[in-house]
């Protein structure tokens, strides 16, 4: 018979420089409307802030196990299956979500009993209502279903976790990640939130639910801090508005990620408003022929503009560049570096080309020019607690040596001008 725990389990990214930034929000999403919606226990074990031993006094009465899946620490994900799978009761179901899994389901399969790909929370609450009935899904692989109006999707469950363990600061407080959106309109040829991308649109929460989460995360657990992890929080005019409205006068901070041709006087004033101060710009390349070829959807000028007036009116800009795109030469990296000493952003980090699993460059890497990829998923990391990266392509006329001296030539070039992200104990 189904046990009726059913355990979540964060694993741990010992590479960063810090992995307990913060819980999970993607398992806590799913972890929160499973509770909700299904009669069950659920609890969130985070192996990045507990120790492994911890797993142990859930064992005789769980039979349901959840993971969520990123490329870099998929094989440290397997580890713990393969070991849990030795000591969990005979009738144990191992379930896992997440990118990695969304991305290459037919492999991950080989390592659970069940793979759920895309948006996790409806698929998964059927799926385990299901095995608690003693029944089992015809398919091994399940496709999820998404949440068309996103305040359905209901709010962390923080009940779940224990906030004191995490270090995440905005502006020197504890802060806490919020979501108020899902998905990308933009099609960047690189980027890995391709999850979402199987969904037509862009969905949001109401202004008047995120409000009144802010609210309760201020008056319940005296946040005043806060990342938004949106892939554009500005994107929706008016509901920014409508938040900047509710938010003015509250004291409170925010960073959030912004994109260089979404950045106007009237964006910004709402921003102020509501307490908006720290943008992170994918800025890419200042080489228009590089953005071009990853399908940015961004000019160079756009670029210049948008880190002036936000700088102007106050806020703190930090850039996110990539070297070793296909097609990068020394002339187009010089570009990237005379843009940067011109715009002066506050911080910046410098990644090689990660060609991700679930992104066009993965699935036809020929079209590219890329003649090899390292299918070692261990290296896929940007940057480590060490500032290295990890190199992972080649193209015909870029080894991974050429890959590896472009990422060093573009982080010396800029040097001088502005300082590593990785470095702001502020803002982290
Ligand atoms: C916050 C964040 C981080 C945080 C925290 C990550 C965490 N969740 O613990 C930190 C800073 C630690 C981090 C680190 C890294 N990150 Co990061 N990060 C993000 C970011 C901005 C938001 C994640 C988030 O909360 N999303 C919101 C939630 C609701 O969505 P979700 O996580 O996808 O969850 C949904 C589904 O995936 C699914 N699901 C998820 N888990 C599960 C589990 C089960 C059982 C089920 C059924 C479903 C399910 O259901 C959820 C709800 O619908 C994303 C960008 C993005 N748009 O997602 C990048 C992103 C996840 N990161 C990415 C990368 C590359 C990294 C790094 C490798 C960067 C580096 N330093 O080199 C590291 C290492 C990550 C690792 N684990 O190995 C990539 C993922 C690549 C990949 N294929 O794994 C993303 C997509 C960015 C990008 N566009 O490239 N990251
Ligand atoms: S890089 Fe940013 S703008 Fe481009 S697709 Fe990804 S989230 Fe969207």
């Amino acid at each position: 018979m189904i046990n009726k725990t059913v355990l979540f389990i964060k694993t741990p990214v010992p590479m960063l420089k810090d992995d307990r930034l913060e819980p999970d929000m993607g398992m806590l999403y799913c972890a929160s409307y499973v509770k909700k919606h299904c009669n069950v226990d659920v609890v969130y074990v985070d192996l990045s802030v507990d120790d492994k031993s911890v797993l142990m006094k859930y064992l005789d009465n769980c039979s349901i196990y959840c993971f969520s899946s990123f490329t870099a620490n998929y094989h440290l994900t397997k580890q713990i299956v393969e070991e849990l799978r030795k000591v969990a009761l005979s009738d144990s179901v191992f379930i896992v979500g997440g990118h990695h899994a969304t991305a290459l389901p037919n492999e991950v399969s080989n390592d659970f009993d069940y793979v759920i790909t895309g948006e996790g929370e409806l698929a998964e609450a059927e799926l385990i209502s299901l095995l608690i009935e003693g029944k089992k899904p015809e398919t091994k692989i399940i496709k999820g279903k998404c949440i068309e109006n996103l305040d359905d999707a209901g709010w962390i469950d923080y009940t779940l976790v224990d906030l004191d363990k995490y270090t995440r600061k905005v502006k020197g407080q504890k802060s806490i990640s919020i979501l108020t959106s899902r998905g990308c309109p933009y099609r960047c040829e690189f980027c890995n939130s391709t999850l979402m991308r199987e969904y037509k649109t862009v969905r949001f929460r109401s202004a008047k639910d995120v409000v009144s989460e802010i609210l309760y995360l201020y008056h319940n657990y005296n946040y005043t801090s806060f990342r938004i992890q949106d892939d554009i929080f500005s994107i929706n005019r008016k509901r920014l508005t409508e938040i900047a409205n509710s938010l003015e006068g509250y004291n409170f901070s925010f960073r959030c990620f912004a994109r260089v041709d979404n950045i106007d006087e009237e964006i910004l004033l709402d921003f102020k408003r509501m307490g908006i101060f720290h943008l992170s710009f994918g800025v890419e390349s200042g080489s228009q022929k590089i953005l071009n070829l990853m399908n940015k959807g961004t000019k160079v000028e756009d670029i210049r503009h948008s880190i002036k007036l936000a700088k102007e009116y106050g806020m703190k800009c930090r850039v996110y560049l990539i070297a070793g795109y296909p097609g990068e030469t020394i002339e187009t990296l010089d570009e990237t570096i005379s843009l940067i000493k011109e715009v002066k952003p506050d911080d910046v980090s410098v990644y090689p080309l990660i060609p991700y699993p679930g992104t066009p460059l993965f699935a036809n890497p020929s079209k590219y020019g890329i003649v090899n990829i390292d299918k070692d998923f261990s290296k896929y990391y940007q940057i480590y607690g060490d500032k290295q990266s990890g190199y992972v392509f080649e193209t015909n006329d870029m080894d991974l040596d050429k890959l590896k001296f472009f990422r060093d030539y573009l982080v010396k070039g800029i040097a001088d001008v502005c300082p590593w992200a990785i470095d702001d104990e502020e803002n982290r």
